[in-house]
């Protein structure tokens, strides 16, 4: 057995029983794909995930990439090559992408389901399966004769990369000073040095390598705006063959050694800075960078997301297999009895509330990532929320940071519990969960930190938006508290969500007073800063508790059914989990409210030899 374990049946559940995709996929929008074969899809991945792909997961933690700096060149373990190999043999990087770049239509809740299983079994490899996905995006924003290039990139299977990090400018990405050169010929030359670039090279996986880059055109303004985005291939190409000519300028001169992640090549790129010139492309021939960048941000920060719940998932199943097989102490109404029968810690109140906690937040967040996925597609918008196409994309944005920040915090938080629940077993090599933690840590660093995440959540997503986007969900959390046909047994879950909901309004309100009083005084943006991260998991709460009990609700209902024992089990874990949350967690959102109605900023006053 490897070290993942999946979890296709609550993905079903999901996809088929809460979200509905059937219902779609019923009417021909995505071609041939019909419920059998999405079935299909979520197995074949599943035994891809557990197997062959799950194998090089600690290998490569052991022995990462290396790095020769005569060279430039980057060698990746030949354990993890070969996993990627035999995804890449079934296509998969390709479900859900255009038809121009070799995809197959998908709805994008399928689509993430699936990159759920290979983010969890193996997220050091998944990260080098960027190429047909960034060509995809490189295609939408290319111009005509630039199109032709992402078909022959995906076509020739070419890795890819997004480079915007450099060493002074890391979430302030508008600091950054690589600059562009117009050669007059509608070629630039690149000059500067970036950061911590994910593949920056990936050995001889892939013939070729184009990164997208973000440089400041030689006169142009400051900040983010003032970025361009440019297409920087590693080697030249025929431009109608796609084969490989000459060396381009852009050169790895470093790898990280890191905490985690180890097989992920994170790399130090220098353009232009030995005697050959790194030539790009200004992506489709306009100055609009960081805009063009943000369609690969996106896409990227509900990745990290994903991949943070799928660790938690595998995580959680890790510690509730040894829970249920580790023998030790006694039953605690038993504890004065020193001749009493030794249990399974699953039987111990502790680890039970553990193992609940780290059920709720993998299933609340899974179900949070699918329903945000749900929006990514009009049709099924329209089908769980009633959104238009306008709302739908304001919610898919308003969701991208509770995703990639709460889905991130949250899973780091409690993988520690995972680890906890094997106690000094859990801290060993012997088991995955030390390096679940170790590769997921990264998820609230990267793709702009939890810090950042919250803002962008609070300041563009919220007050920009005018709370369109929070107020359409309000909707649908005030519609399903007020259900007629609820099942009365969670009256009172239903009554602590309802006071979820009153308390993030109401936080959300004193953050717009914080913003409305900074135009008097400039400091209370302030107490937005000391609140915004805590508002931002305090929504991801109310998120996760309202999923849960709408999942208890179809779980109620389907055990009406008859289901077989494995079902009944499942559904009645739905219920469960919904209760515990609703009754444990829901109620701290009251004092994270009362905190932030007056937040102390003293601390904002503080000397800095005092802290
Ligand atoms: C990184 C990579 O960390 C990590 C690993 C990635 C792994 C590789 C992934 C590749 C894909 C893999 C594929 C796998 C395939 C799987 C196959 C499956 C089978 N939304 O607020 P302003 C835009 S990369 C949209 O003034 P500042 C907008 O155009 C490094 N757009 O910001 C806006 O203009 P306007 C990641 C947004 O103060 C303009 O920016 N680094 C959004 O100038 C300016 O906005 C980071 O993420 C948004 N949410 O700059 C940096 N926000 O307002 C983090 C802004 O007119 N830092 N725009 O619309 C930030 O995000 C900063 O807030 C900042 C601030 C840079 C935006
Ligand atoms: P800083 O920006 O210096 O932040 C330091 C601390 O200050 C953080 O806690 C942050 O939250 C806080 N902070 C900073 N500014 C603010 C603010 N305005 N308000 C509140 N708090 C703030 N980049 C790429 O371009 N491409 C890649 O492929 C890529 N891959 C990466 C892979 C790895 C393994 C790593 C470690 C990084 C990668 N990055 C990549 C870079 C990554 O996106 C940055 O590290 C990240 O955006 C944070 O920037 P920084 O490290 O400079 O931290």
């Amino acid at each position: 057995m490897g070290h993942y374990k999946s979890n296709v049946r609550d993905l079903e559940f999901n996809l088929f029983e809460a979200l509905q995709i059937q219902r779609v996929l019923e009417t021909g929008a995505y071609g041939d794909l019909d419920v059998a074969t999405a079935r299909d899809i979520l197995d074949e991945v599943r035994r891809l995930a557990e197997g062959p792909y799950a194998d090089s997961f600690a290998d490569a933690d052991r022995n990462p990439p290396t790095f020769d700096p005569e060279t430039h060149e980057v060698t990746l373990p030949e354990s993890l090559t070969k996993s990627l190999r035999k995804a890449f043999e079934g296509g998969w990087d390709r479900l859900g992408l255009e038809p121009e770049v070799g995809g197959t239509p998908a709805p994008k809740a399928l689509y993430w389901a699936m990159v759920e299983m290979f983010l969890g079994a193996n997220p050091a490899a998944h990260v080098y399966w960027a190429g047909a996905t960034l060509a995809n995006i490189f295609f939408r924003n290319a111009t005509p004769e630039q199109k032709k290039w992402a078909v022959l990139a995906a076509d020739r299977n070419w890795g890819a990369t997004m480079v915007l990090t450099e060493p002074d400018a890391g979430s302030d990405v508008g600091a950054g000073r690589t600059k562009a050169i117009d050669q007059g010929d509608g070629s630039w030359h690149l000059e500067g040095v970036k950061r911590f670039i994910t593949s920056g090279d990936s050995g001889d996986l892939y013939e070729n390598i184009f990164h997208l880059v973000l440089a400041r055109p030689e006169g142009a303004g400051p900040g983010t705006k003032g970025l361009s985005l440019f297409f920087v291939p590693k080697f030249h190409f025929d431009k109608t063959t796609g084969d490989l000519l000459e060396r381009n300028g852009v050169f790895v001169t470093n790898v990280e050694h890191k905490m985690g992640l180890k097989g992920s090549a994170t790399c130090e790129l220098t353009f232009g800075g030995h005697d050959v010139p790194a030539v790009g492309w200004l992506v489709g021939d306009v100055h609009d960078g960081i805009a063009q960048m943000f369609d690969v941000i996106e896409y990227a920060r509900m990745l990290v997301g994903t991949k943070a719940i799928a660790t938690l998932s595998t995580g959680y199943l890790n510690a509730l297999e040894y829970a249920k097989q580790r023998v030790q102490g006694s039953d605690l109404t038993q504890i004065a009895d020193k001749t009493a029968p030794k249990v399974t810690i699953i039987a111990h109140p502790d680890v039970r509330r553990s193992l609940m906690m780290q059920k709720a937040y993998t299933e609340g967040l899974r179900a949070v990532y699918l329903y945000t996925a749900a929006h990514q597609n009009l049709d099924l918008a329209q089908l769980v929320s009633g959104a238009d196409e306008d709302v739908a994309y304001r919610v898919n944005d308003l969701l991208l940071p509770v995703v990639k920040g709460v889905g991130s915090e949250r899973a780091y938080r409690y993988l520690a519990e995972s680890l906890q629940t094997l106690g000094g077993s859990g801290y060993l090599q012997d088991y995955p969960i030390e390096q679940y933690i170790r590769d997921s840590k990264i998820d609230s660093l990267y793709e702009g930190t939890t810090a950042i995440q919250a803002q962008d959540f609070y300041f563009r997503k919220i007050a920009r938006d005018r709370g369109v986007a929070l107020g359409h969900i309000a909707g649908q959390i005030t519609e399903f508290i007020g259900k007629e046909s609820a099942d009365d047994r969670f009256k009172g879950d239903r009554a602590l969500l309802a006071t979820a909901l009153e308390d993030v309004q109401t936080i959300a309100a004193t953050l717009t007073g914080y913003l409305m009083g900074a135009q008097q005084r400039p400091t209370e943006l302030y107490r937005v800063g000391l609140g915004s991260v805590r508002f931002l998991l305090a929504v991801g709460d109310l998120l996760i508790g309202w999923q849960l009990l709408h999942h208890a609700e179809i779980a109620v209902a389907a055990l009406d059914g008859q289901p077989s024992a494995a079902d009944t089990s499942f559904y009645e874990g739905k219920i469960a989990v919904a209760q515990f949350f609703a009754r444990n967690v829901l109620p701290e959102l009251t004092a994270t409210r009362a905190i932030l109605s007056d937040i102390d900023s003293a601390i904002m006053d503080l000397d800095e030899a005092a802290m």
